[in-house]
């Protein structure tokens, strides 16, 4: 049986690099949901990250439902909180927030996850999540309770990225958190992919194609955009960026 991790793999072979939209299953999306996902279906959205650090009211489930059911792609969990496991993804990124010095988000929400996840039969893809300094406090420094790595720390970021492969890690997610002023740098790209042998998957801040393109060109296998499609007037930007990413379909 295919895996949501072998298309991914697939994706980059073809592609260069992938393309990813964050859709945030909380209130302030319900009347939204279906326009984005379809957007996605029609831009080349690799796939879909479905998930977000905070929900405000309790209707995270049904929503991700609606997405599920709308989406001609995997759609994958990307968990900011339990509270959002549910039966109606494909694959979850089983994180780990391995600048952090929580436990909690080191090891402790895995393990109170790990049955459900058994249980619901979902596919999981060990990722190695860190948090830079993207200019601005983020939602998930706070809620995680982790002080970001300096953006002009390569250095650091590329032990942590080594010590993510040597765990067995699937991926690397280089997060600047999401509204950075700051996307990850271009510098710090270009060092973890020098030395880290992982998949990187670089958010956080990503406003524009260009900006989307230069991640690519650093090195980064995917890219994800949650922020500037919430904001979009137009979604056809969706194509756009997708275009900028996908480097080896480039005339
Ligand atoms: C957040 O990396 C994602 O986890 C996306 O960030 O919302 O800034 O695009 P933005």
């Amino acid at each position: 049986m295919s895996t949501v991790h072998d298309y991914l793999s697939q994706v980059r072979r073809d592609r260069g690099a992938g393309y990813l939209v964050l859709i945030d299953p909380d209130r302030k999306n319900d009347g939204t949901l279906e326009a984005r996902v379809e957007a996605a279906n029609a831009s080349g959205v690799d796939a879909l990250l479905v998930g977000g650090s905070l929900m405000m009211d309790g209707k995270s489930h049904a929503r991700v439902k609606r997405i599920k059911e709308a989406a001609r792609m995997p759609v994958i969990f990307f968990p900011g909180s339990l509270s959002q496991l549910c039966p109606h993804y494909d694959a979850m990124l089983f994180l780990s927030v391995i600048s952090g010095r929580n436990p909690h988000y080191l090891i402790g929400e895995q393990v109170i996850a790990a049955p459900v996840i058994r249980d619901l039969g979902l596919e999981t893809m060990a990722t190695g999540y860190v948090l830079l300094d993207g200019g601005a406090h983020s939602t998930v420094e706070f809620m995680s309770g982790s002080t970001p790595i300096p953006m002009n720390r390569p250095d650091i970021v590329v032990a942590h990225g080594l010590a993510a492969q040597y765990l067995g890690m699937h991926y690397l997610y280089l997060e600047a958190g999401s509204g950075a002023r700051e996307p990850v740098s271009t510098t710090v790209i270009r060092a973890v992919k020098a030395e880290c042998d992982l998949p990187l998957i670089v958010g956080g801040g990503i406003r524009t194609p260009e900006a989307a393109r230069e991640r690519v060109k650093a090195g980064a296998d995917f890219v994800v955009t949650g922020t500037v499609l919430e904001e979009a007037v137009d979604l056809g930007l969706m194509g756009t960026f997708a275009k900028a990413v996908h480097w080896k379909e480039r005339t």
